[in-house]
């Protein structure tokens, strides 16, 4: 998979995409990722990348040119083109599973108040929001997405980095875990779990699983 970034931070990127599995991912070749500078497609001697919106209010928004002038240059025929803001559709596992399955995607982070209109109209195939909160700009929203999807891609996690997506499929929140000692100060682990009762463990975990999503995430039960 191929991800190109629109950013006007590219330092920020440097550090989180360069670790752990992400970096593996694109040793291995699985992940070509790029990053490029909105400054870049300026042609003015302050490299200007906003403007005062019209009617007036208050901030500046990203000036469609540059962006024009780099989604042009950066997409092909299969890109898809992602805008980043509070205004997008809500990012979550289904769509990071959907994602993983093009070939090209292109991110396109919002900074300042956000995009002119015709960016979003004209550009954009998709608006992305990870959450409803407001950031200083989109590029950890992109590294949120770079990597939710990443991980998805065919051969990059193995079988037992694997299984965390399964939780998620099923809709529930995942069950409590524990590892050894089996008592830590006076804490013990529930004696199910050291029995070596299959159907029981299997049993305990879904009820411990729906509290937990009835307690946390209540919205997620049917
Ligand atoms: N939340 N999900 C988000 C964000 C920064 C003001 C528009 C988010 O995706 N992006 O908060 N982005 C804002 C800052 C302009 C982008």
């Amino acid at each position: 998979m191929k991800i190109d970034v629109l950013t006007l931070f590219p330092a920020m990127f440097a550090g989180p995409l360069d670790e752990s599995i992400i970096q593996r991912a694109r040793k291995a070749g699985l992940l070509d990722l790029k990053i490029h500078n909105l400054r870049d497609w300026t042609h003015d001697r302050h490299k200007t990348v906003d403007d005062r919106p019209f009617g007036g209010g208050p901030g500046m928004l990203l000036k469609p040119e540059p962006l024009f002038e780099a989604i042009e240059a950066l997409r092909r025929e299969t890109t898809k083109v992602i805008l980043l803001s509070p205004s997008g559709r809500r990012f979550e596992q289904a769509i990071a599973r959907e994602l993983a399955g093009q070939t090209h995607l292109l991110l396109v982070t919002g900074h300042y108040e956000g995009f002119d209109e015709r960016v979003r109209e004209t550009l954009a195939d998709d608006e992305l929001s990870i959450g409803d909160f407001v950031l200083t700009n989109g590029a950890l929203p992109a590294m949120v997405v770079i990597d939710a999807v990443t991980r998805l891609l065919p051969g990059v996690l193995g079988d037992d980095e694997s299984s965390l997506d399964e939780s998620f499929s099923q809709g529930l929140l995942e069950y409590p875990q524990y590892t050894r000692p089996a008592e830590f100060r006076g804490m013990k682990v529930p004696e199910v779990l050291v029995s070596g009762h299959h159907a029981g463990i299997e049993r305990w975990r879904r009820e411990q699983a729906k509290l937990r999503t009835k307690k946390n995430r209540p919205d997620l039960m049917k």
